[in-house]
């Protein structure tokens, strides 16, 4: 039976290693279309919304990147805010592009039939990539919104090869130490078709493109039964896993807490990393969460969302390898079964709280952090200005 006070020192090492990057704007106010409830003491501005990040990353050790998205999270000085978020331990991540709000790309944005409109739609990843330059940012993701709503209302061949020709244009904007990130949903904005709608339109995008392009996994962003850890499998052992985006679904693109409908989900999805070796940094996985918390707090739901990712990862450093291999090699099933379950059966929480405690840390940053009386504070502190929302 494994047990998590045996965990070997490589186990250890790993996870007091392991980094999650948070989104700016799961720290906003958030909803749905039919409602958005506003919490007390949202940031009012991206510096603020730093600042809730740094919350987390003090409470838990393990969030010391953010991602902004732009124009979201736009200010007059990006180095400024850059040197802020270093101050308070904080780097900037990766920077998303926004093409889903603009009258403009109605039609679509890098797909458009009409040349003016993809030209803007490339002009503002050169902003993105201008954005990178100020802050040390390296990844730029890119999430395509485009598509089409019915039969015939444009040509599906001719939106990729428009699509492959803008990607170009922004790829070679990169500078040699960017990644281009390309993100994938299977439907919405658009019913009909997504000009990316799955991994495999992703990679050949990337491929086409060359070796600073990779793909964001977005799990929420699949069709129910789905194996996502199949997905997994397949762009790490091509080297082309760029990113996750973190969240868990129920439904669609809930962006609900990460693990929270399926942990053994998120647990088989962390096998798969490590059993290919792509925990460690130099593999360039980038392990974003992107989330929104509509009803429940913003940064106490940040700090569940990356323990619930450092126990999926714990359990799957857990298990017994040799164990495994040797079951798969007899064709033992049932054995092989087995001794994954085992792993994700163990309660991995005395191991990660005493990992936390080596650090220095509080064993349960959840509870620490409600302790501390910031939610409080940013309540009476923020009051006044325009809260920053998912949109702005
Ligand atoms: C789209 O659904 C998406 O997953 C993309 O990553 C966007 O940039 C993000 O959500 C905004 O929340
Ligand atoms: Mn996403
Ligand atoms: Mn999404």
């Amino acid at each position: 039976m494994t047990t998590s006070a045996t965990a070997a020192p490589q186990v250890r090492d790993a996870l007091a290693a392991q980094t999650i990057e948070l989104p700016s704007w799961a720290f906003g106010n958030s909803g749905t279309r039919f409602k958005v409830f506003s919490t007390p003491g949202v940031p009012r501005d991206p510096y603020e919304k730093i600042a809730d990040v740094a919350q987390v990353h003090a409470y838990t050790g393990a969030a010391p990147r953010v991602s902004l998205h732009i124009p979201w999270d736009l200010v007059d000085d990006f180095s400024a805010l850059a040197a802020y978020a270093a101050d308070l331990g904080v780097q900037i991540g990766a920077i998303n592009s926004n093409l889903f709000q603009d009258d403009d790309y109605k039609l679509g944005s890098l797909t458009n039939p009409d040349p003016a409109i993809r030209k803007k739609a490339i002009d503002h990843h050169k902003q993105c990539i201008d954005v990178m330059r100020a802050t040390g940012s390296t990844d730029l993701k890119l999430w395509l919104p485009d598509g089409t709503n019915y039969a015939g209302q444009d040509d599906i061949r001719g939106r990729q090869d428009r699509l492959a020709e803008s990607l170009q244009e922004i790829y070679a904007a990169l500078d040699p130490n960017h990644r281009l990130l390309i993100e994938y949903k299977f439907f919405e904005p658009y019913f009909y078709t997504m000009d990316i709608p799955d991994w495999g339109t992703s990679l050949v995008h990337c491929l086409a493109l060359g070796d600073q392009a990779a793909v964001v996994l977005d799990t929420g962003h699949h069709a129910p039964g789905t194996n996502i850890e199949f997905i997994v499998a397949q762009l790490v052992r091509l080297g082309k896993l760029g990113a996750f985006d973190f969240n868990s679904r129920n439904y669609a693109d809930d962006d609900l807490i990460v693990g929270a409908a399926d942990p053994f989900q998120l647990f088989r999805i962390m096998n798969e990393i490590v059993t290919n070796d792509a925990l460690k940094a130099e593999a360039g996985v980038n392990f974003m969460l992107d989330q929104c918390h509509n009803i429940e707090p913003k940064i106490p739901g940040q700090i569940r969302s990356v323990m619930n990712v450092q126990e999926a990862t714990a359990k799957a450093l857990l298990v017994d390898r040799e164990a495994l291999r040797e079951a798969q090699t007899s064709g033992d099933v049932l054995g092989a079964n087995a001794v994954l379950m085992d792993a994700y059966n163990t309660d991995v929480r005395p191991l990660l709280a005493e990992i936390r405690a080596e650090k220095g840390l509080a064993e349960d940053p959840y509870a620490a952090f409600n302790a501390s009386g910031y939610l409080d504070q940013i309540a009476a502190d923020r009051v006044g200005g325009q809260q920053a929302g998912w949109g702005a």
